[in-house]
């Protein structure tokens, strides 16, 4: 029997406002001639199905024609959500789903036998815990006037007693026979990109290998974008997003991971490289050094390469705001396209005690204008609405 991992698909994803539903259109027509050619029996996709909890149009047109493909395989699917994804969205056609042998797990389930799924293909079984992204509510029980550092050891013990129980259902109703665990989660020595969303506050969170207890024959964890090895003796693997989604990406190596099962035991696990479509760079120094590197730039690539300028000067000047303005407006090398770009002044205000007003007591700024202040003076940050509300939400749980 043969499995193939994948994790992190986030349809609907754009980079910086740019589309890249072709990149994942080829990344799937791959995959599929991959799953034909190779005889895979079972898909595991271990969260992260969409980008938004919400996705448009455009994405659920996309996954919909992509399991209209999947289903005449012969493939058993197996998909889990992430913590983008939004659980009703993906359980909506769960009952359709089941009937063309797609199994969806939204969101954790009341009861832990619901994740269970045993396929048996010419005699040969398998088990898969199909275990999604798992909610604050799911593992943890709060307490009012808690601290941080309670609530993370929370959280963490509460992953460790939910993948326990995982563990002692499957020992209880399917010991001996080969044993995959799904998870998305940020496990301790994994090396993230910028991403991924953060699971819990902060990584500090995250669990270690050993919670999963030398039980599973395969752990295929979903949630960060790299692909990496946790562990070798446990089999505990990220697959990895199948498409870069971030700059920080740009030079993974992004694979599938193929398992195979012989004679009741795992006998292989294969990374298998997927092709690169596109190239992500960035473009790093002084004005005039970018401008130099841009012309010089002239990789072809089925998808049109994406640009990340970062220039930085010494001195804050008008003219060299305006030929920054002017050359990220020109798009000035027909074999890229600037996405992202960004201008630093060394010369720039820099610490917080240099942001306020003088004679501004530290004392009279809120931890909110505080951070505020911060991500203003961090030009060229993203998702900037996000931090903050991300950031008030923590502030509201610490009571501060
Ligand atoms: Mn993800």
């Amino acid at each position: 029997m043969k499995i193939l991992h994948t994790s992190d698909w986030h349809i609907g994803k754009q980079l910086h406002k740019y589309d890249l539903s072709p990149d994942l259109d080829l990344f799937f027509e791959w995959m599929i001639n991959y799953i034909k050619s190779a005889n895979i029996d079972v898909l595991l996709i271990s969260g992260d199905i969409f980008d938004q909890a919400n996705p448009s149009q455009a994405a659920y047109k996309q996954y919909y024609d992509l399991l209209k493909n999947l289903i005449n395989l012969d493939c058993k699917i197996i998909l889990t959500g992430g913590n983008h994804d939004s659980a009703a969205v993906l359980n909506a056609p769960k009952e359709l789903l089941r009937s063309f042998d797609i199994t969806v797990i939204g969101g954790a389930t009341d009861n832990v036998s619901e994740m269970f799924v045993e396929i048996d293909k010419n005699g040969e079984k398998l088990v898969v815990a199909a275990v999604p992204f798992l909610k604050d509510r799911d593992i943890r029980k709060s307490v009012a006037g808690e601290t941080y550092a309670t609530k993370i050891e929370q959280i963490k013990s509460g992953l460790e007693t939910y993948f326990s129980n995982i563990n002692r259902y499957y020992q209880e109703h399917f010991s001996g026979e080969p044993f995959i665990v799904m998870g998305h989660l940020y496990v301790q020595g994994s090396t993230m990109s910028d991403s991924e969303r953060d699971i819990q506050i902060g990584n500090q969170a995250g669990v270690e290998a050993y919670m999963f207890e030398e039980i599973p024959d395969y752990v295929a964890l979903g949630h960060i974008h790299k692909p990496q090895l946790i562990s070798q003796t446990q089999k505990i693997h990220y697959c990895g997003s199948p498409i870069p989604l971030s700059f920080s990406e740009r030079k993974d190596h992004k694979q599938i991971n193929v398992i195979t099962i012989k004679d009741q035991a795992i006998t292989d696990v294969e990374i298998v490289p997927i092709p690169k479509h596109r190239n992500l760079i960035t473009f790093e120094g002084n004005l005039q050094e970018v401008v130099g590197k841009l012309e010089e730039y002239s990789e072809e690539t089925t998808l049109k390469s994406l640009a990340e300028i970062m220039v930085n000067e010494e001195v804050e000047s008008i003219e060299r705001r305006q030929t920054f303005e002017e050359l990220i407006n020109s798009q000035p090398n027909a074999h890229l396209e600037i996405v992202k770009s960004r201008l630093n002044f060394k010369s720039k205000i820099r610490g917080a005690s240099d942001a306020f007003a003088v004679g501004t007591d530290v004392a009279d700024v809120t931890p909110m204008q505080m951070f505020e202040k911060k991500l203003e003076l961090q030009s060229g940050l993203e998702n900037t609405d996000e931090l903050k509300l991300a950031f008030r939400e923590i502030l509201q749980e610490l009571n501060l």
